[in-house]
């Protein structure tokens, strides 16, 4: 399939200038099942061009009518589901079922979100007999949301909807690796009714696209999620014109282990915190630092648990690992494994490119889920994030030295904490330097709350009303009584 109306931009399918082609391969097969054209300079810089124009008519329209439009929008992405799930695993690997429980919170999402936009309301200040103030909550203006290329409809959608929600007019720029879910998504946003250059859609690249919409000076907002590294470039270009900026980064996450956890619990935990989306996933855990009195104990059951995961094509109900996105992150993910098992870590599960019967995947990027044990401090195993379904275990005997081992690190995303004992996972939590502490139930969440990645992970907040305002401005206007 060739796919040649990559950018929609003031309500239209655009097909971009230079014709520059991309191959999309099935990461399940290693082989290629279409071509993508890519954008450049000249639609990044229309696209801003239409959303800054269509500013005033979004925000004029008012919050019911935004309402109505986005609510059709869910709609009709939650009767597409089944096309997204396609899309999704055939473009990124992703199990189908991820994807569904993606729609799931998408639609919610932007329901609550639109209900939350109700409360992005001002204050009065009637405290003096000659003057009265008083704050308006406004949009910030022109919003560029930059997605990765792991989860990239939800990841991008928690961009978009908030930024909508506020008021703002938006341009949207996928990973190039994973474009397909997002031109699905502006096939149903073009029938959702949303004015001409609301919404803008812009495939490419980081360089030809991404650092176009960074630096514009009409762009007012960047939402950008992916690797630490590019987050910088990011902030560098948004300082011409002082861009509000949220950046959603890496991590290298902590999942502690007391001996007096719910073991199977923190079993089970632990696989999903390790092998989810075969652990490309920003909040996934990647350093297990075990108390020493179970690690042995610990390490037998995780790599039975590994053991019995099915890995396969994405597509197939039964599967519950897919391959890693592309044939380079693949070679990355190996390159760190090899470099482990050359610097002598103990490898004690996985290590291998998988294998399968279905000649078929033999083809694909598929990855065992690996364990190192007793892990260097010094590797780059425990420092950099490998962004796989790869884990390194490190004991410990104190409740300090379990903290001192999570905070070894520059990332501060999220972090997980398995103890029955209250008091002790209250002193962890509140030492843990991450802006996420899950104790007793990794990738638990409560509607309405925000997130804010600490250190090298990010700044800004995500989700909630504080994760929305975000995306506004006030003004204080004083009247003489
Ligand atoms: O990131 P990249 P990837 C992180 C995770 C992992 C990475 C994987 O840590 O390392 O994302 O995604 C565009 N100006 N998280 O490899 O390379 C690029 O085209 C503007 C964190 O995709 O940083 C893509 O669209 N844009 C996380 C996007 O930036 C540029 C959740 C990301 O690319 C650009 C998920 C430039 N100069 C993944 N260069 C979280 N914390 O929430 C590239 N891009």
């Amino acid at each position: 399939m060739k796919y040649k109306m990559t950018s929609y931009i003031g309500g239209q399918w655009i097909k971009p200038q230079k014709e520059e082609v991309m191959d999309l391969i099935d990461p399940a097969t290693g082989t290629k099942f279409g071509e993508i054209f890519m954008s450049g300079e000249y639609e990044a810089k229309e696209a801003i061009r239409v959303a800054n124009d269509a500013k005033q008519v979004w925000w004029e329209l008012g919050h019911t009518m935004r309402k109505n439009i986005m609510y059709k929008l869910a709609k009709l992405i939650e009767e597409n589901k089944d096309d997204f799930a396609e899309i999704e695993s055939k473009n990124q690997g992703m199990p189908k079922a991820y994807v569904y429980d993606d729609i799931d919170f998408i639609t919610e999402n932007i329901k609550k979100t639109l209900e939350l936009a109700t409360h992005l309301t001002g204050s009065v200040y009637d405290l003096e007999p000659y003057v009265r103030s008083y704050n308006v909550v406004k949009p910030i203006g022109v919003c560029v949301v930059i997605a990765p290329w792991n989860f990239p409809l939800v990841v991008g959608l928690q961009g978009i909807i908030p930024a909508l929600a506020a008021g703002n007019t938006v341009v949207f720029k996928p990973s190039e690796f994973t474009p397909l879910s997002a031109i699905k998504l502006f096939e149903l946003i073009d029938n959702a009714g949303f004015p001409k250059g609301v919404v803008n859609l812009v495939v490419g690249d980081g360089y030809h696209v991404g650092s176009h919409l960074t630096e514009s000076p009409l762009v007012d907002k960047i939402t950008f999620t992916g690797s630490t590294k590019t987050g910088g470039s990011v902030l560098k270009a948004s300082v011409n014109n002082f861009k509000s900026v949220n950046l959603e980064l890496g991590g290298k996450n902590p999942f502690v282990v007391f001996e007096d956890a719910d073991f199977d619990a923190a079993i089970a935990n632990c696989v999903a915190a390790v092998t989810t989306n075969s652990g490309q996933l920003c909040v996934s855990s990647e350093r297990l630092i075990v108390e020493n009195s179970i690690k042995e104990k610990f390490v037998t059951s995780l790599a039975k648990a590994f053991s019995e995961i099915r890995l396969g094509r994405g597509s197939d109900s039964s599967t519950e690992i897919g391959p890693m996105v592309n044939k380079s992150h693949f070679d990355r993910v190996m390159e760190y494994i090899s470099h482990g098992i050359k610097t002598n870590q103990k490898l004690v599960y996985g290590g291998k490119k998988a294998v399968f019967e279905d000649d078929e995947l033999n083809g694909g990027y598929f990855i065992e889920p690996t364990i190192f044990v007793d892990i260097d401090t010094n590797s780059k195993l425990w420092k950099e994030e490998i962004f796989g379904p790869v884990a390194v275990v490190k004991g410990f005997d104190t409740l300090d030295e379990a903290v001192l081992l999570a905070n070894d690190t520059d990332y501060g995303l999220s972090s997980g904490i398995f103890t029955e004992d209250r008091i002790k996972a209250d002193y962890v939590a509140d030492k843990i330097e991450a802006g996420i502490v899950w104790v007793n139930c990794y990738y638990a969440g409560s509607e309405g709350a925000h997130v804010m990645g600490w250190k090298n992970s990010g700044q800004a907040y995500q989700g909630g009303l504080r994760g929305l305002k975000a995306y506004t401005k006030e003004k204080l206007i004083n009247i003489k009584k």
